[in-house]
């Protein structure tokens, strides 16, 4: 899929459309400024050089007329690059709707958790969405402060405890685009990572669909695994919508297997990463808030068998 460089210079919605063309005028008229003053300097340094016995040039200190000028001129650009600066504002940020967000992302350490009471689902760290519509986000943390960025789709905005904040998400292309915690919250804040992946309407309905399907009854070794999930509790942490939909210390797992990374973005999510993942979180993601299960063979190909059921 394309459009998926990730530069802020290449946006993919109106929203950040408005911030890279700001950027782009103000370095214009950065640049006029210093090629203005450059050249001053430069022909002041050339014309005005010293010397021998010519005589001193006409001193202009105290002209009120130059002094006028000089802090007109900046005033103007200042308030120019202030009403560019409110316009960009505007359109990366409209107002919020009324009513239900589309989608509400809540910030935890280090991952994201994605729901949408509206459509009735729960995913984490894999954010769909319909090409060419706005999303509206509402943000929210589990913990501390956390930012949620997709440089090419969205502006930044913090996630603020006992606040909810608001974003706009629209990608103009369909494509698969990496999305950042960009405030520091802790050890693993550089893998706090998402994807954003924009596809038709009807794929997305697809994907809400497939969200909203509880998971299927386990049989054999996953029925096992399904069993060893709430022995070792790892049912206090995790939600698996049939089963138990309240958990949300980790990432909600009912479609775990079909998401495309672990850990937020650390690793892909295959098979053998799965079993690393397993066989040690802190090996694969140091600091992450899963404990060590130190699980046996038996105990762990019976979890692993659970958990590639649920897709
Ligand atoms: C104390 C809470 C806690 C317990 C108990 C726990 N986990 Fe986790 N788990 C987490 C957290 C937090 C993450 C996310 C770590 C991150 O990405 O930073 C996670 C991530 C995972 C992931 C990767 C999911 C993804 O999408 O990245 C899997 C799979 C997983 N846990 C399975 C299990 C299993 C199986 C058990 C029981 C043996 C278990 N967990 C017990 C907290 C817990
Ligand atoms: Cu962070």
């Amino acid at each position: 899929m394309n459009g998926s460089s990730g530069s802020i210079f290449d946006p993919v919605s109106p929203h950040t459309q408005a911030i890279s063309d700001l950027f782009v005028i103000t370095l214009w008229i950065c640049a006029a400024i210093f090629a203005v003053v450059a050249g001053i300097v430069g022909y002041s340094l050339v014309h005005y050089r010293w010397n021998e016995g010519a005589a001193d040039p006409v001193q202009i200190a105290g002209s009120k007329r130059l002094e006028i000028i000089w802090t007109a001129i900046p005033c103007v650009i200042v308030l120019v690059l202030f009403g560019l600066t409110v316009h960009a504002m505007e359109q990366s940020d409209p107002e919020p709707p009324v009513g239900e967000p589309d989608l509400e992302v809540i910030g935890h350490q280090w991952w994201w958790e994605v729901r949408s009471p509206k459509l009735g689902f729960v995913a984490a760290n894999e954010i769909y969405i319909p090409v060419g519509r706005p999303m509206s986000i509402r943000l929210d943390t589990a913990d501390v402060l956390h930012e949620f960025w997709v440089p090419q789709l969205t502006r930044k905005m913090t996630t603020v405890p006992g606040r909810g904040n608001h974003v706009w998400m629209q990608a103009d292309q369909p494509g698969i685009y990496q999305g950042v915690c960009s405030e520091f919250c802790g050890t693993q804040h550089a893998w706090m990572r998402f994807e954003v992946i924009a596809v038709s309407e009807e794929e997305f309905d697809a994907w809400v669909e497939q969200q909203r399907q509880t998971a299927a009854v386990p049989t054999g070794d996953a029925a096992r695994g399904a069993q060893l999930f709430r022995d070792l509790t790892c049912i206090n942490c995790h939600a698996i919508q049939g089963v138990a939909s309240h958990p949300t210390a980790g990432p909600d797992l009912t479609h775990v297997a079909s998401r495309r990374f672990l850990g937020s973005g650390i690793v892909p999510n295959t098979p053998e990463n799965l079993r690393r993942w397993m066989t040690d979180p802190q090996e694969v993601k140091p600091g992450a808030l899963m404990p060590n299960f130190k699980l046996n063979d038996e105990q762990l190909a019976h979890l692993l068998a659970y958990l590639a059921t649920l897709r």
